[in-house]
């Protein structure tokens, strides 16, 4: 990039340069972010006369289309320029074009002057590092392998057990040495205690089952063999056949002559160490029934219930393919939640609650302790719990440690609060700590760190940027739902790198807070679940009495309790869109567009299931705002008899059956949301065989591959996404097979990469393999765990306890 600065500066391009700094310096803004940058440069063009020179690949366009944010100090303007994915170079320029390259110390203290909080004479402030603790694992090289940490682990540990068979061969016998389940030994006895040995009568148990199956047959019941292969070191968990055991066998025998990644994997894949798993997400409202739609429990709520549903199943099947069913073994799954006593008639007041549709799932939930009845019988938001966070953890062990009775062998956390109880509970346990984030609202809130202070009183983001940092770095593996999410894409940064580097003025900098190189991030998309949402096809599937009565509430029901507006002629297109009425979320975005075009609300309907009707039913105030703004679109465009919003809360059946009924009427979906971090709807939309239109911001550009499965739309730009729409109704009309082929693709699309099936396998290969290899790597992680128990308790800590006081005192 130096480069590329410098040639600007040796060419014609020189005064460009200068003018548009002029410009810059002119601009009210001090802090531009990627898109003023690129607004200002456009009008820059646009006032000197040159012609889009975005797109004309000038160096001076280029230099913009890299720079993420422009600091002006001074005379001086600093480029943060991203050229790469997952990497940032800063450099100060000043007003004679002389370019000086700036630390990420000097970027951290540039910004604390801006918000007038630089005070160098009161002495240094603490810098956060954890780039020497990464020091021990090895790191990607190319940044589009980020996010597959697995395979490039599985290649990094097959080469040492090549490169140093005897020490990893030891660390694997080791480990085969470890597994039991309530006390009863799995994989191999105390008659193989060397390497040679297990090389020995692995080669041995080959040869027997090899016999057995010729004199058999390979579906021989492992059972009927099991005492043979203990006599020579083996027990249960190879195998529930004569084949499978044989299979399992072989996979080790090549693993032990010559490794290779894919025989680690398959082999540690089908270890059995997995029985017990909870996953954590505290804050609460966390049930079955009565508790979607309100703020914060959106999509987490379904996902974590159907992972726990998903992960019990395939437990379940992995358990009988092992040959552990004779032991009568009987996977767990928990969901760790909150008890919420005053619970408004959901059922979050019940300590236990079993899941439907499992043998062994529950959702325990345990109460913050009472230092404040007014906020712990209540549910409260996410950003107030962290003062309960800590105690919360201790107290949820005694009752997990009772529920397993034992420990788990893996704690999955969710969120930001879930991530940091799964890092206290993994860390007392000593069990894998597996992160999921959903969101993480560093992003999501503009300027979040540098104003930290201005929003701490509603927000309290220092605790919770703060535990961010720590759960990620604690955990062993994250999974990311989207490779953006890690890193974003070529023009946007993303959610964990955005950790990377920042400053909380006055608090601490963070110059190096997250390795995104590391294997430990591994993409792994949720699914839908298909009970529920499946093809409007599938007709037999389907319960005719549902399809009627949601038929009636989506085009004719009046009820003015749950549906505000009345169709004109409800044989329109219908135009569909479910989501809980956040300003992010941008319904009302939908619904000017719709507005604003004659011929939209020529041939299509608008149908919206969003929040509530009525702002005195709301208690949160952007749902409200929102409500008071979907009201005034429709009043402005006069969308009477064109629009119906149903101001309801779906049962999952009746949420599933929604989508099936807009797909008979030949409808769309459209999810306008401004930023989605993935988009559980458009799955479910998808996944029923509508056509899908959805916001290009966030995980949807993951999901639809335009115009193939689906379409992306800009929720900024109302008249492309109009044009959009007419377009695909256009040319269903023109040729009647159109609609069908992009429903079919969708339905393709979901049923290839974004099951639950395709998910938990992932998942339970991960958590083996991170098992093995935090195993192998226990001693290298103490420091960095010890670092990061040191800022819970000399950061995180003294603020939650302020936090607690305010609390006590309200
Ligand atoms: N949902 C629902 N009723 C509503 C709004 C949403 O059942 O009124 C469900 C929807 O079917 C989906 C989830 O809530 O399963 C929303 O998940 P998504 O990932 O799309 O968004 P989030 O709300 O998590 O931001
Ligand atoms: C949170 C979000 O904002 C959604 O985009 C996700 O789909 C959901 O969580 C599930 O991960």
């Amino acid at each position: 990039m130096s480069e590329l600065l410098q040639s600007i500066i040796n060419s014609e391009d020189k005064n460009d340069l200068r003018s548009l700094m002029s410009e810059i310096r002119a601009n009210e803004k001090q802090y531009l972010l990627r898109n003023d940058i690129l607004n200002l440069y456009n009008e820059f063009c646009h006032k000197y006369q040159k012609k889009s020179e975005l797109s004309q690949n000038s160096n001076l366009s280029k230099l913009i289309y890299y720079t993420q944010e422009i600091i002006q100090e001074d005379s001086n303007l600093c480029f943060i320029i991203r050229s790469k994915i997952a990497s940032q170079e800063v450099y100060r320029l000043t007003p004679d074009l002389s370019i000086e390259s700036m630390s990420v110390q000097e970027l951290l203290d540039t910004r604390d002057r801006l918000v007038n909080c630089y005070h160098p004479n009161e002495g240094n402030l603490l810098e956060i590092d954890f780039a020497p603790f990464y020091d021990y694992s090895p790191v990607i090289r190319d940044p589009k392998n980020i996010g597959k940490g697995v395979e490039f682990l599985n290649r990094y540990l097959s080469s040492k057990l090549f490169a140093e068979p005897k020490q990893w061969l030891e660390s694997l016998l080791n480990f085969l040495q470890l597994h039991q389940y309530n006390g009863i030994q799995l994989l191999i006895n105390d008659r193989i205690q060397t390497q040679q040995q297990l090389s020995e009568q692995v080669k041995s148990a080959i040869a027997f089952i090899n016999n057995l199956i010729n004199t058999r047959a390979g579906e021989e019941p492992y059972e009927q063999f099991r005492f043979q292969l203990q006599m020579i070191g083996f027990e249960p968990g190879w195998g529930n056949t004569a084949a499978r055991v044989l299979e399992t066998l072989n996979i080790l025998d090549e693993l032990i002559d010559s490794p290779a990644p894919q025989n680690l994997e398959e082999f540690i894949s089908r270890i059995p160490m997995i029985f017990r798993i909870v996953l954590v997400s505290p804050h609460g409202w966390f049930g079955q029934e009565g508790v979607l739609g309100r703020p914060d429990t959106g999509g987490q709520v379904v996902y974590v219930l159907d992972q726990a549903k998903n992960l019990e199943a395939q437990l379940k099947e992995d358990v009988e393919l092992a040959g552990l069913s004779g032991l009568n073994v009987i996977p767990k799954v928990i969901i760790l939640s909150r008890l919420i006593p005053n619970s408004e008639g959901t059922l979050c007041n019940q300590r236990l609650e079993k899941i439907y549709g499992t043998e062994n799932a529950w959702i325990l939930r345990v109460p913050f302790r009472e230092f404040n009845p007014n906020m712990t019988q209540n549910w409260i938001s996410r950003f107030e719990i962290w003062s309960y966070l800590e105690t919360y953890a201790i107290d949820a062990e005694r009752q997990l440690l009772a529920e397993f009775q034992g420990r788990p062998d893996l704690i999955v956390g969710n969120y930001s609060d879930g991530n940091l109880v799964a890092f206290l509970l993994s860390r007392k346990m000593k069990v894998t700590q597996c992160n999921i984030a959903h969101a993480l609202e560093k992003s999501k809130y503009l300027f979040s760190n540098l104003y930290w202070q201005d929003l701490e009183d509603k927000y309290h983001f220092s605790m919770q940027f703060t535990a961010d940092l720590l759960a990620m770095n604690a955990a062993n593996f994250i999974i990311s739902s989207t490779y953006q999410e890690i890193v974003g894409t070529p023009d946007s940064i993303g959610q964990y790198e955005s950790y990377k580097c920042f400053t909380m003025p006055d608090l601490y900098h963070v110059v190096n807070g997250i390795e995104l190189f590391s294997p430990k991030f591994n993409v792994v998309p949720p699914g839908v679940s298909e009970s529920y949402y499946f093809p409007y096809s599938r007709n037999q599937e389907r319960v005719e009495s549902d399809r009627r009565r949601l038929e009636e509430i989506l085009f004719t029901l009046e009820d003015s309790t749950q549906i505000y507006g009345k169709l004109d002629d409800s044989s329109k297109y219908p135009i569909f869109s479910m989501a809980r009425l956040d300003r992010i979320k941008n319904i009302t975005g939908l619904a000017e567009c719709f507005g604003q075009s004659q011929e939209l609300q020529k041939c299509c309907n608008l149908i919206l299931v969003a929040g509530k009707l009525r702002v005195e039913e709301s208690d949160d105030s952007e749902e409200r705002d929102e409500i008071i703004k979907l009201y005034h679109i429709i009043d402005k465009y006069d969308l009477h008899g064109k629009i119906r919003w149903l101001g309801v809360r779906l049962s999952k059946t009746d949420s599933g059956e929604i989508y099936r009924v807009i797909a008979d009427h030949q409808g769309i979906f459209v999810q306008p949301a401004l930023f989605e971090a993935f988009g559980l709807t458009i799955l479910e939309a998808m996944i029923s065989g509508l056509p899908t239109f959805a916001t290009q911001f966030g995980g949807p550009l993951e999901i639809i591959q335009n115009g193939v499965n689906g379409f992306l739309i800009n929720p900024t730009n109302l008249e492309e996404i109009a044009n959009k729409i007419l377009e695909f109704i256009n040319k269903c009309q023109q040729n009647s097979n159109y609609w069908q082929e992009i429903s079919r693709s969708g339905i393709q699309r979901v049923y290839s990469s974004y099951t639950w099936k395709i998910h938990t396998n992932k998942l339970l290969s991960l958590a083996r393999i991170y098992g093995f290899w935090n195993f192998t790597s226990k001693q290298n992680r103490e420091d960095l765990l010890r670092y990061i128990e040191a800022l819970f308790y000399l950061i995180y800590k003294p603020r939650a306890q302020a936090l607690l006081q305010q609390h006590n005192s309200r």
